[in-house]
């Protein structure tokens, strides 16, 4: 399978997180990256390629222009104010409060974050531009592939329409489906099985019927992001029916988690997409650190095989997984799983 992949990944590189009242070394970390790379090369997946420049087209069509200019801009202004620490968000919208944009940066970061363990540091918004150029190159390779994997960092799916939180700035898989549909797909569906809800990407199409969403994920009652993705958000005017969430409960093994996949295949079939994108998170690992799925790395495999069933065209676009000693062998068993099913 061929592998797009960019190096200016590294340009994101916080040091902080906040988790328990603590800044502690994020999870989603460059060296993820060289896991999952070392095991493409030492399994003999296929070639590695840099993705070539896409502009803002495409990004413009997905995010609205004041996020992104929000997110062009955001290290500089906190640079500028002569804060010390990395940008961190601290106050919110919240309930019957006003939704307008502030013009103080303190104002903007609680305005455009859906959470506040994502630091913006200097780097972030050219890896996330990068990363960007990763799945629209993938996506223009789709059309010579069967398969492409799109080896994204940062992550996306957590990132909406004007909002970035969960690691994620841009969507990725949004960006994608958005270039297949642009190069001539009528229908396209997005599977997220990385163990948190898609949020972001629900969000950029649940009022459309030209890309289906199924997002199987930890149960919001429990899981990050909390306040949606729940089983009842099945879209809204023409996108009613075309979201489908499967909201499991802590301690999921393989086998119910292997049951809400085989419902997620069948609406896909039955909706008939020309092309599948996959959000590839393997935060569903038993030994992640912050997750609470119980799969093996043999089950990742399997459910690889099980996804070529679609028979579709298909891109996989890597979200989450931050057990980074097993990163590489799960993202690669699914990979393989599909291509040798
Ligand atoms: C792309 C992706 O996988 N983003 C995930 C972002 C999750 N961030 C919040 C994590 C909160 C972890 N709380 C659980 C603590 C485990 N004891
Ligand atoms: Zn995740």
């Amino acid at each position: 399978m061929l592998t797009i992949y960019s190096e200016d990944h590294r340009k994101r590189d916080a040091k902080t997180e906040l988790l328990g009242g603590q800044l502690i070394p994020p999870f989603e970390k460059p060296s993820r990256m060289d896991f999952i790379l070392d095991r493409i090369h030492s399994e003999g997946l296929g070639e590695v390629i840099a993705p070539r420049e896409f502009g803002m087209e495409t990004i413009l069509k997905i995010h609205d222009h004041h996020y992104v200019k929000f997110l062009q801009t955001v290290w500089a202004e906190w640079a500028e104010a002569g804060m010390k620490g990395e940008a961190i968000a601290a106050s919110w919208p919240a309930r019957r409060m006003q939704q307008r944009c502030p013009t103080d940066i303190d104002g903007k970061l609680g305005y455009y974050a859906l959470a506040a363990e994502t630091s913006i540091t200097e780097g972030t918004w050219d890896a996330a531009k990068a990363s960007t150029n990763v799945a629209l190159e993938a996506a223009s390779r789709l059309t010579q592939e069967s398969a492409v994997f799109a080896l994204c960092r940062p992550p996306g799916h957590h990132a909406a329409l004007d909002m970035y939180g969960g690691y994620c700035f841009l969507n990725n898989a949004a960006l994608a489906a958005q270039s297949l549909l642009d190069q001539g797909a009528e229908r396209v569906a997005i599977l997220d099985v990385d163990f948190h809800h898609g949020n972001g990407t629900q969000d950029i199409f649940y009022t459309r019927d030209d890309v289906l969403f199924i997002s199987i994920h930890g149960q919001p009652e429990d899981a990050f992001p909390h306040f949606l993705g729940y089983e009842d958000e099945t879209g809204q005017a023409a996108g009613e029916g075309y979201n489908r969430n499967f909201a499991l409960p802590p301690g999921t093994p393989f086998g119910p988690w292997r049951d809400a996949l085989k419902k997620s295949l069948d609406i896909i079939g039955k909706y008939g997409p020309n092309a599948l994108v996959i959000s590839l998170g393997t935060d569903t690992f038993e030994k992640d650190p912050i997750s609470f799925f119980k799969l093996t790395s043999d089950d990742f495999s399997i459910y690889g095989s099980d996804l070529a069933q679609a028979n579709l065209p298909t891109l996989f676009v890597m979200e989450g997984g931050y057990a980074v000693e097993e990163i590489g062998i799960n993202t690669v068993n699914v990979l393989q799983g599909f291509e040798h099913a």
